[in-house]
Formats: C-alpha cells, structure tokens, sequence
C-alpha cells in the first residue's frame, strides 16, 4: 500500500485543519500597555472559532529579554510577564481546547538568550560543567574563528564581557544575535534538556510544536569554513529529529501536530522529513516560494514572476504527492503583507485578498493563517527608521548606512521588505488604535486601520474577506478532496493565470485565478464540462457576462465532476 492511500485510508486529522498563527505582542492588548497579551487572546476567542480554525500557533511568550520579541528565550518553562502568566496560559489553553481548538506553542531551540542561565554558566568559565552546552572557539589571529555572519547583521561571533569571562577570551555561535547564542546538539545533555521541557509542555496540554529554525540544530562544525548557511543542516538532523520523536513524541503523537521551520530546505530533503515511516516531523515550512522575489540580499526587491511560483510551488506538490506533507503559507510574522507582496493592495484589496487565500488553501496540504491576513491587512507604509522595530530591520539600515547607501533607498527596501510590515497591530476596528490598546502600541498601527479592520469588514457580509476565509475552511472540513486530492498543475507557463485541478476518486475541482488588474480570458474555461461545471465558489458577486472570462483578481473554484 502507497503512502497516499495510508493517508486516505486513515488521514492524520491534520490532513483537514487549518492553523491561525498568533503573534502575541501585535494581536490584541488587555492591559493597556501597548502590547498584547495572553487576556488579549482569550478575549479574541470568539474571533477565532468563528473563523473555524482548529489549530493556534502561538509565537513566543516565554520569559525574554525580548531581543528579538521573544525568540531570545531565558526561560523555557516561564510565561515572560509582558503576556501574563503561567496560571492564565493554563486558562487560556483550557478555554481553547473547550472551544474545540488546539494550541501549538513555538520551539525556539537552535539558540538560547544570552540571559538564560544556561548562557550565563556557559560563559562563565572555560571549565564550567555547562562550558560545552554553547559553541565556543578561540579567535583567528586576534580576530573572529571565521568569517560567517549573523542573520541580523554583523560577525555570527562574539565575545561576552571581561567582568563575565574571567579566564579566556573565546568567542561563542550566533547565527542570529548576540543575544541569541546558538546551544551545541552534539553535546547530550543539551538534548535531553531540551526534551525534558518539551515533554513538560505536552504534559501541561499543548498540542504541538512550530519549531524555529530546526534545520539549523546540527551543524557542520569540523570545519567552519564557508558561509553560514552551511552550518545549516549537518549530517544529524535526521538523528535528532528521529531521537526527539522517540523521546518526545512517541504513544501520543497522534493527537500532535509538529511543523518544522526549514530555511534552505528542498523538496528532497523535505521528502525525508515529513515521510509518514521515518517518524521525523509532520511537515515543514519551507522558504522557496518567499525567496522568489529576493535579490542578492532578501532586502533586494526583484519582481514576482508569476510562472516562477506556480512552478515552485507546483514542484513542491508533486514532490511531497507520494510520500510526506506540505504546509501552505503565503505570509507570517517574518514576511511582508501577502496581500501587499503577492497581489494588489489598493483598488482590488479585497479581490486580492480572497483570490489569494483561495489559490493557497486549496493546494494539498495545511495551510497557516497569519493574522490579520483573514481581513486583508496591507504593509505598514512606515517612512522613516524610527518607526521600525525589527532588530533584522534596524541592524540592517544602520550597516548599510555605514557602508555608505542613501536612505531613501534603504527605506525604500524597508517598505516592501521589512518584518515590522506584519508586525503592526491587528486592526479590530476604526477607534484609536485600531481597538488594539487603550495605551501606546509598541509599534505603530497602519493609518489604513480606519477603513480596514474587523468591523468593517465583518460588516461587508457575504462579500467580506473574513467571510471568504470561513467558506474555504469550512470546504476543507467537508471536502475529502480539498484535503486530499492530487494536484495538477495547468497552464504552467501562463503570466497571469493560475489553474489547477484536485481529483479523488470520481471527483475533480479545477481552480483558475487571475492574477492581474486586468479582464483576461481563459480559453480553459471554454469546454462544456466547465461551462456546466457548478461554482463551488467565487470571489465576485455576480456571474461574469462570459463563462470564460475572468476580471481583475477573479477567482472560481469549480467541481468539474
Ligand atoms: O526565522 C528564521 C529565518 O530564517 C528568517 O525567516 C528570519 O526571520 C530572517 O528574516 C532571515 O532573513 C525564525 C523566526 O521565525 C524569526 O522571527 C526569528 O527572528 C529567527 O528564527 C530567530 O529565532
Ligand atoms: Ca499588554
């Protein structure tokens, strides 16, 4: 028996949910502080399972110095104050899981905070019992061990201050900030204490990971030569991850769901990952498809071509067709705006917004909500530095400032490439920030929020984006072939359109989407079958005057037979 028909003959019940991403600081403020909060989320609930979500991944909340808003943790198994505390997560967790909603919580393991006591051991002495649970290395000629980078800016190396290190003067890894050293998983100890905390989390009820950054645990570290990207993705990665299943996973993995965040990754090794008997992860998030537009740097702004993401993400749904799963995403807490980035943000924002949900959530696999995206929330339109938050965002301005480049060109870059451009508050309705906070927020709120926000949208109705949302999730639920039909790509070098079909059994859908400001026709569409074909549904009110046509930012799914 082939996987696939495994997965149809008892799919996982993640095969036909649909998960909200949750970025605590931006989402919603119950203390008037100017940052959200855990009583912000439990006051959004309804929000939620009307949306009819099953699945919440929740971005870091742990105890952090808040380096990089929590993805610098000194506390694994501390709720940081700034979001509550342990005893209303416990609250929250139970009012989801009553709800019907099941909560993931972010792993952040590739790195500690500097502050987290592992860290302060570890730097304390070269002969500290924790000195090797860090990647320490003594300099090169006076200077860094090598030549990587941080993710953020700078050498991926550093030192800790003479008052803390006493008898040596070795640097330690960050592949992202100094804040944020990278902890050595070929040392033993580190992974049992890692999956000691995971273990205490499921006991406590959670029901699953996002892992940050896991392809980056295993390193190359006999030879640290070349660029940091290839001390991603050592030879043990399989090794850890099958262990951490063994050890973490077994006997209730069944009810879990754990997602792999994979910079680099391929379809081949994702193959590996994600196949149902290597017992690894369920699936991953991969970064082909967000990569696409990037330049020398992500912060160059290349056009998308439209036939080079079909053709990626195409490539990806073959590839993982047989055996292993894909997750789907088109934003999150690290990318622009989608609707910014991949459609128009202007005079068909609302076309734009559905086709695009549309077009993502009926590819096989999980697809991820981030929020605000259920109601079309744009880029931020920040014009000058200060308004950024983003230690990748400032870092990266201030290097480039020093090396000479203009910033009007800088911020330029910013506005279409900048973290903070989903990082603004979410947008729930047209008071004073947005019914964010009754305080300051950490960061701005778009200017737009008086025309978009929740209540306007909600009150478009039938017409609305939130709307939109809860039929493709509702269809994923009822329909065995939008959860696990195959995929067929049409039309693959078309600039503008993009088709497919999903087939099970007796059953095809066909899903054409147009993605231009312009009325185009789709000769595709000019069979009987798919003039009888019932629309299942639509982005538009109204039927187009000809079967065949498709306006600006249209979109049909239709049930072909
Ligand atoms: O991101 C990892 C990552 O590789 C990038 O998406 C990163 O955001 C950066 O933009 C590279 O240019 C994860 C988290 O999602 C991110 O928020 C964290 O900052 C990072 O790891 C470090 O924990
Ligand atoms: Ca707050």
């Amino acid at each position: 028996m082939s996987i696939s028909e495994q997965i149809q003959n008892a799919p996982a019940w993640w095969s036909d949910a649909v998960v909200y991403q949750i970025y605590p600081r931006s989402f919603a403020d119950s203390n008037g502080d100017g940052i959200g909060d855990l009583g912000g989320i439990r006051s959004k609930l309804d929000h939620l399972q009307d949306l009819g979500v099953d699945v919440v991944w929740l971005s870091p909340i742990y105890a952090s110095p808040q380096a990089d808003n929590g993805y610098d943790i000194s506390d694994y198994q501390a709720i940081d104050p700034l979001f509550g505390t342990l005893e209303e997560f416990d609250a929250l967790l139970a009012d989801m899981h009553s709800r019907g909603i099941k909560l993931v919580m972010d792993l952040v393991v590739n790195h500690t905070s500097d502050e987290h006591a592992w860290f302060v051991e570890s730097a304390a002495s070269r002969t500290n019992p924790k000195r090797d649970w860090y990647i320490w290395r003594d300099g090169y000629q006076g200077r860094e061990p090598n030549l990587w980078r941080s993710a953020f800016s700078g050498p991926a190396w550093s030192r800790v201050p003479t008052s803390v290190q006493t008898d040596d003067d070795q640097y330690y890894l960050h592949l992202f900030a100094a804040k944020q050293p990278d902890l050595n998983w070929e040392n033993p100890e580190v992974r049992s204490a890692v999956y000691e905390m995971m273990n205490w989390w499921l006991d406590r009820g959670v029901d699953g990971f996002r892992m940050d950054v896991i392809n980056f645990i295993a390193k190359v570290q006999e030879d640290l030569v070349g660029d940091s990207e290839s001390a991603a993705m050592g030879p043990q990665i399989h090794e850890y991850l099958q262990e951490m299943n063994a050890r973490v996973f077994a006997g209730r993995d069944a009810d879990l769901i754990t997602v792999g965040e994979m910079p680099g990754v391929t379809v081949e090794d994702a193959m590996l990952f994600t196949g149902a008997d290597r017992l690894e992860l369920d699936m991953v998030f991969q970064f082909e498809h967000v990569g696409l537009d990037h330049g020398d740097s992500k912060f160059t702004n290349l056009t998308l071509d439209l036939v080079d993401l079909k053709r990626s993400l195409g490539r990806w749904q073959t590839g993982l067709a047989e055996s292993g799963w894909n997750s789907l995403y088109l934003g999150n807490h690290d990318q622009p705006r989608s609707v910014s980035r991949f459609g128009n943000d202007g005079e068909y924002r609302v076309e734009a917004a559905t086709l695009l949900a549309t077009i993502l959530h009926l590819h096989r696999g999980t697809p991820y909500i981030y929020q605000g995206d259920e109601i079309g929330m744009t880029n931020a339109g920040f014009t000058a530095i200060e308004q950024y938050n983003d230690i990748e965002s400032v870092n990266w301005f201030a290097e480039s400032i020093e090396a000479g480049d203009e910033p009007d060109v800088l911020l330029e870059s910013l506005r279409f490439r900048s973290r903070d451009n989903a990082r603004t508050p979410v947008q729930w309705d047209a008071s004073a920030n947005a019914g964010f906070t009754s305080g300051t927020p950490w960061i701005g709120v778009n200017p737009n929020s008086t025309e978009i926000n929740v209540e306007s949208d909600r009150a478009a109705g039938d017409r609305s984006v939130f709307e939109h949302y809860k039929r493709l999730i509702s269809l994923r639920h009822s329909s065995a072939v939008v959860a696990l039909g195959d995929f067929v790509l049409l039309e693959p070098e078309h600039p503008t359109l993009y088709a497919f079909t999903r087939s099970l059994g007796s059953e095809t859908l066909l899903v054409v989407g147009n993605f231009s400001n312009d009325r185009m026709d789709a000769p595709l569409l000019d069979s009987s079958e798919a003039r009888n074909a019932p629309v299942l549904l639509s982005n538009y009110a109204e039927a187009a005057a000809d079967a065949t046509e498709l306006r600006p930012w249209e979109v049909r799914v239709l049930q072909l037979r």
